[in-house]
């Protein structure tokens, strides 16, 4: 069988090697001539180019190699009799759940106060209120969001959490639906976004959201953090609520566009903590390995995991 790979900026070699390792061996095409697109049952995508896997007749499973499918949802040529598998991996999730926490720890430490304080040759203590005072709400309790929140009640914070559909999870407050955002938003200190961007969450974090946090909580001010998808957020807004105060800081894995351009006032405004779309990777044999069983499932005529249901759009 062959597998088309398309994934924007990777390293595809390593890629083709994991990949045509399997049992039985795969075939695996990177081009997007006609006879590639004609021959791939298979594509592992990331990204890819619009139109190119409309253009491929033959193809059984898409394989996004990323835990959101915005990007290929978007395309309109992408058939849509075709599954759409995501990825869901423990790497990755772990990963994720570092990234958020180390975020969380930042802000609750009062690092950027610190950063300001040594700038100037100032040692100076700054209040530090116990992990247990302060109110994490994330918005998306799916597999990232709730692994998330196992790591925050670890340390202790409190932890919140929002979903479209009623959740339970373990030591974790959980809201649901346009009315429980509120509610939530009202009890939280930090904010943190793991949400697909559909057209429900896209624009999501605005003044008004950042509005209805917490404003009297421990830390001095609300703080946000996102590593959902930067079309959740207004980025106008973010930088009108750090200047006139309705948030304290924001950390940003993701941007409205990326890579961020040079002249993006993110880059060095003090109260922003940033990195380049890096919260979660995953390695390549990992994945490689995931989409390898899959493809086994696909053959031996068992259901495949992680379908998307593109009518959520997720
Ligand atoms: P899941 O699909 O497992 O979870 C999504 C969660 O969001 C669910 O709890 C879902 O609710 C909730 N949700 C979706 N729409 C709404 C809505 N309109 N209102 C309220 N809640 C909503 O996704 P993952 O946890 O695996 O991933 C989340 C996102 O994280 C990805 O889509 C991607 O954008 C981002 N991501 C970013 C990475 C990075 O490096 N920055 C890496 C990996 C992922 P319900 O439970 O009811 O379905
Ligand atoms: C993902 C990502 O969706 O890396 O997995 O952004």
């Amino acid at each position: 069988m062959t597998i088309l790979l398309a994934t924007k900026g990777w390293d595809l070699d390593r890629w083709t090697k994991m990949l045509s390792s399997g049992d039985p061996p795969q075939r695996v095409v990177r081009g997007s001539s006609p006879a590639d697109l004609e021959q791939a049952r298979y594509a592992v995508v990331w990204q890819p180019e619009p139109g190119l896997l409309g253009r491929c007749p033959r193809l059984e499973v898409i394989f996004n190699m990323g835990a959101g499918v915005d990007a290929i949802l978007k395309d309109p040529t992408v058939p849509t009799r075709i599954p759409l598998v995501r990825i869901v991996d423990a790497n990755l999730t772990m990963r994720m759940t570092e990234w958020i926490v180390m975020q969380v720890l930042l802000h609750h430490r009062q690092t950027l106060a610190h950063e300001d304080n040594r700038r100037q040759r100032i040692w100076r203590d700054v209040e530090q209120p116990a992990a247990s005072a302060v109110s994490v709400g994330i918005l998306g309790l799916g597999v990232l969001g709730q692994d998330a929140a196992r790591g925050l009640r670890a340390i202790g914070f409190r932890v919140l959490g929002w979903s479209r559909s009623p959740r339970e999870v373990a030591g974790v407050r959980c809201f649901h639906g346009p009315a429980g955002l509120d509610a939530m938003l009202a009890e939280t200190d930090i904010a943190v976004c793991l949400l697909p961007l559909t057209p429900e969450t896209r624009g999501l974090l605005d003044m008004k959201l950042f509005r209805k946090l917490r404003r009297d909580g421990p830390l001095g001010g609300p703080v946000v953090i996102n590593a959902g998808r930067g079309g959740q957020q207004v980025e106008r807004d973010i930088l009108a609520a750090l200047e006139d105060g309705t948030l304290k800081a924001v950390s940003l894995d993701v941007f409205e566009t990326e890579p961020l351009p040079a002249e993006s006032p993110f880059w060095d405004h003090p109260k922003v903590l940033m990195t380049p779309h890096v919260a979660a990777d995953s390695e390549p044999e990992a994945l490689s390995r995931y989409v390898l069983e899959q493809i086994a499932r696909h053959q031996r005529g068992e259901p495949l995991q992680n379908v998307v249901d593109r009518s959520r759009g997720y």
